[in-house]
């Protein structure tokens, strides 16, 4: 019976290792706050705000454009140390509603970067994982954001952008 408490105990402390995977801070963007910006090409408004939705109420939206030049785009920024390695992992949010296009999320780490591609008709108020990046220390120009484009993208779809996070080891 007390090697069977002792097991038990033993599986409870492994699947809390496993499973409790805890970041050290979580810094969340939000559009239209601090480190969120926007803009276009097309001389237009840029992005239509909404508030039938998102992660604090509201979020913002534009259909795709169809075209490869013509464009608005979102960004989320993350204040990067200078002097200090991190390892990030990037998250964005899909909200309930006015995101059902399938984009490529431009991830900036660093000096590199990548294309992360995410069908956001596939979510439902969620956070999506863009992966875990590393940014090293002292160097002269490194960065950190995420950016969304409307091009490339059929007009019958909207390009959702609400918040996102950086979730420092
Ligand atoms: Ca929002």
């Amino acid at each position: 019976m007390r090697q069977k408490t002792l097991f038990s105990l033993v599986v409870l402390m492994l699947f809390l290792l496993v499973s409790g995977t805890s970041y050290a801070a979580t810094t969340i963007v939000y559009d239209g706050g601090t480190n969120w910006s926007q803009g276009t090409n097309t001389g237009d408004v840029g992005i239509p705000k909404s508030s039938a939705c998102g992660y604090d109420g509201k979020m913002r939206w534009v259909n795709g454009n169809g075209y490869s030049t013509e464009y608005v785009w979102g960004r989320w920024d993350y204040n990067v140390p200078f002097n200090t390695d991190i390892s990030l992992q990037y998250q964005v949010y899909i909200p309930n509603c006015n995101s059902s296009a399938s984009v490529n999320y431009w991830v900036i780490y660093g000096t590199q970067s990548t294309t992360v591609s995410v069908d956001q008709n596939q979510y439902v108020d969620a956070w999506v994982n863009l992966g875990n990046y590393f940014i090293p220390a002292n160097k002269s120009y490194v960065q950190a954001f995420i950016k969304l484009y409307n091009d490339n993208l059929s007009n019958v779809y909207k390009v959702g952008f609400d918040e996102a996070a950086f979730n420092q080891d």
